[in-house]
């Protein structure tokens, strides 16, 4: 088992001070400030990385939806699949530009389950426990994904495989590995990060890394 306070404490720390990543701050426009650029994709969970053989995956959307979806893989298969380019930033101040995500778009896996009028916010659901929470409408962004490859090649267990999602506009922690379920409220909810001190929306280039910046 991890040391789950630790952990988090480490965390929080890195991404109040910076110092997970060596090297200087970068001045590309698209690096949000505060973070530094990298290329070699580094794993970031709480040490549990669930293996989820993919004749008992299955990826459900529930809540406050008219139709209740469950997939099994070969139905997600069949789905549109498109390729969006995107970056990657971690509020622990790293940044990945270019990621060639492959998947579905999120809203067309909601669009099956008809979200009834009172859907507003969304908490999505990782197979390792984990949560995090958006607005709905955050989630019809054309870039938003439920990705299975990166950089060419279906993504490894250790960052969220078979699928996670993938929300470039907010820093990373709202891209669910290892993704489960999505689930619409009414009201919105906050996910495991955002209950231990992060920022509820998460915007990178304003710097949304932690709840005491929060509009509210
Ligand atoms: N299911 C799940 N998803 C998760 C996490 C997690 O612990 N469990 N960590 C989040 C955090 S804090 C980050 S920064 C990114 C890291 O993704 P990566 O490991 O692929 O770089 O995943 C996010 N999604
Ligand atoms: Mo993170």
């Amino acid at each position: 088992m991890p040391d789950w306070k630790k952990l988090i404490a480490g965390k929080i720390a890195v991404a109040k001070k910076g110092s997970a990543v060596p090297g200087k701050l970068n001045d590309n426009a698209r690096v949000p400030p505060g973070q530094k650029q990298v290329d070699n994709f580094p794993v970031l969970d709480m040490g549990i990385k669930p293996e989820i053989p993919l004749e008992k995956w299955q990826l459900k959307v529930f809540g406050l939806v008219e139709k209740e979806v469950a997939l099994d893989w070969q139905a997600f298969q069949a789905l549109d699949h498109i390729t969006d380019t995107s970056d990657f930033h971690c509020v622990t101040r790293w940044s990945q530009l270019d990621m060639d995500w492959q998947g579905v778009r999120v809203r067309d896996v909601l669009e099956m389950a008809m979200p009834l009028a009172n859907a507003k916010f969304a908490t999505m659901h990782g197979y390792d426990g984990y949560t995090t929470n958006l607005p709905l409408e955050a989630l019809l962004d054309d870039d938003v994904l439920i990705a299975h490859s990166v950089l060419g090649a279906p993504l490894t267990r250790e960052h969220g495989g078979p699928v996670r999602m993938v929300v470039p506009k907010r820093y990373a922690w709202k891209g669910a590995k290892w993704l489960k379920a999505i689930e619409l409220h009414e009201h919105d909810k906050r996910g495991f990060w955002e209950v231990r001190g992060y920022h509820n929306d998460a915007f990178p280039f304003e710097e949304q890394r932690f709840s005491e910046d929060d509009d509210i």
